[in-house]
């Protein structure tokens, strides 16, 4: 007999090269898919693998019960969706455009409005890692509509629910990111800084990398300490000793903007001035968390 979870026909509202990976990954595990795209012409990759184009974002949304956007941004879903918004009710929205977590719970007010269920994705993948047991991707919003889905999401990538408060998988998205563009951000400065000996990037890259990738093993460590909220543990290296002066005026010795170091920097002054440098370099958290509170 058919499983209606493992037959769910899907639609999906956005061909750019992630919306193509994850409408080429239901294809290839069988699922009847309805693609749209606002410009016309890229829907040929995935129609050769059997999906159906529609001619109309009405076309594509009324085609079945579950409907997918992958678009830009978030101004974006409103644009294709707004107009045919009547069309949602008793279907399921899944959106996997990047969303700050106030737009991702503003669209599940929206969608709830137009009776229809709503997912929050967050994609953890380039869209090569789309079908592969690496590549995750995190949800919030409707917990049934979750379940009733896992076996169309998993085909995807691993997924993980976080919660019926449809902005965590963006918060999450996006606390991830931000870590992984400040450790790139870092890469660039560092590799500045040494092109100004006439090292290159790429001999830079070699050496870093395996660096960077010993220090990810420190996380840990700093995480138990701002958790447990006590910045003064025997181990910990001071803030006065992490004191970061002297990095930010070998950048601009070497005539290298100090942007990206000067503004952790700025971190490490704010807490020994206000009387903490002999507590630990997890204590620039709380300079963190100062912020807007
Ligand atoms: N690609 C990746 O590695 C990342 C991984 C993490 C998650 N992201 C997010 O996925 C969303 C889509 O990303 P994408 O890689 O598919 O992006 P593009 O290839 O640039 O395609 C963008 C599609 O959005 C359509 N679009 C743009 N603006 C509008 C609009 N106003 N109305 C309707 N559609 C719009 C665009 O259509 P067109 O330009 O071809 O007409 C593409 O289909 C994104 O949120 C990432 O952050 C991917």
């Amino acid at each position: 007999t058919r499983n209606p979870a493992r037959s769910t026909d899907v639609t999906v509202l956005g061909l750019g090269a992630m919306g193509s990976a994850l409408a080429t990954a239901l294809l290839d595990a069988g699922r009847s898919v309805t693609v749209w795209n606002r410009t016309p012409g890229r829907a040929a990759q995935s129609v050769a693998r059997g999906a159906r184009a529609a001619g109309s974002v009405r076309e594509a949304v009324t085609a079945s019960p579950v409907v997918v956007t992958c678009l830009l941004r978030y101004p974006s879903i409103q644009e294709t969706l707004a107009p045919v918004a009547g069309e949602l009710r008793g279907r399921t929205l899944v959106n996997l455009t990047t969303t700050t977590p106030n737009e991702s719970r503003d669209l599940a007010v929206w969608a709830a409005g137009h009776g229809a269920d709503h997912l929050d994705g967050a994609i953890m993948a380039v869209p090569d890692m789309i079908r592969s047991r690496e590549g995750q991707i995190f949800y919030s919003g409707s917990r049934a509509a979750y379940d009733i889905l896992l076996p169309t999401l998993e085909i995807w990538a691993t997924s993980e629910f976080h919660g019926e408060d449809a902005g965590r998988a963006a918060l999450l998205d996006l606390a991830m990111l931000s870590g992984m563009y400040q450790m790139f951000t870092g890469f660039f400065h560092g590799a500045a800084m040494v092109a100004t000996m006439g090292m290159s990037a790429s001999e830079f890259a070699a050496r870093q990398a395996p660096f960077l990738s010993a220090m990810t093993h420190g996380l840990a460590g700093y995480a138990k300490v701002v958790d447990g909220g006590d910045h003064t543990g025997p181990g910990l290296q001071s803030l006065d000793f992490s004191d970061l002066s002297h990095l930010v005026r070998a950048s601009e010795e070497q005539g290298v903007d100090p942007a990206p170091i000067a503004a952790v920097q700025a971190l490490i002054s704010r807490q020994i001035a206000a009387g903490h440098g002999a507590e630990g370099f997890t204590r620039i958290y709380e300079s963190l968390r100062l912020v807007g509170s």
